[in-house]
């Protein structure tokens, strides 16, 4: 297992709508043991492709928060959203690509998602909670969407330059 390096936005990467995955092998099962230990490391409850810079339509996550209760990593294959409740719920949202920002965003309450799993097989299962709400991000993530995007324009620009901030400071070693 290899810890991936998170892509920070502003990234042409994280705008990018990702390619379905076709290949069920080796290589896919390595990318999402990948993926999990970069996101358990982060830490976060979440992790999409685009976000270790691999364009595929694939996130893994694990919204379990209580460190003394067993983890729950799950691994979803070209999921989609087949039902979505009227009833919104709002959480303050964050983003491994966008670091130390943080902004409520409203969405469907509960989502039922079809997805395949490492073998090719279809599951289906209805989200709701903390759940529901990081695998819309998650799949947004897979559509070049970010939570920022959300937000109204002068929000989203003062994070945008705060992350472009960070980035400059990055490069020169700050
Ligand atoms: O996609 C990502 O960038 C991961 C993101 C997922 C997410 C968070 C909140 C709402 C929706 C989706 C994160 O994991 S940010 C970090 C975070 O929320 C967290 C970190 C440690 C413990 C608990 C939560
Ligand atoms: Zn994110």
């Amino acid at each position: 297992m290899t810890k991936r390096t998170i892509l920070l936005h502003p990234d042409p990467r994280l705008k990018a709508v990702c390619d379905p995955v076709d290949a069920f092998d080796k290589d896919l099962r390595a990318l999402a043991d990948d993926m999990l230990e970069t996101m358990y490391d982060a830490p976060g409850i979440g992790l999409a492709a685009p976000q270790v810079g691999v364009m595929n339509r694939m996130l893994v996550m694990d919204c379990v928060k209580d460190d003394l209760a067993a983890a729950e990593p799950m691994v979803l294959i070209n999921p989609r959203v087949i039902d979505a409740s009227t009833d919104l719920n709002v959480y303050d949202e964050g983003c491994l690509s966008i670091p130390d920002q943080y902004a409520e965003v409203e969405r469907p309450a509960r989502v039922k998602v079809e997805w395949s799993d490492l073998d090719g097989k279809t599951v289906q299962k209805e989200f709701d909670g903390l759940w529901a709400t990081c695998v819309q991000h998650e799949i947004d993530h897979l559509n070049g969407k970010l939570f920022i995007d959300y937000l109204k324009p002068l929000k989203r620009q003062m994070i945008t330059r705060k992350m472009q901030k960070l980035k400059r400071e990055i490069a020169r070693g700050l």
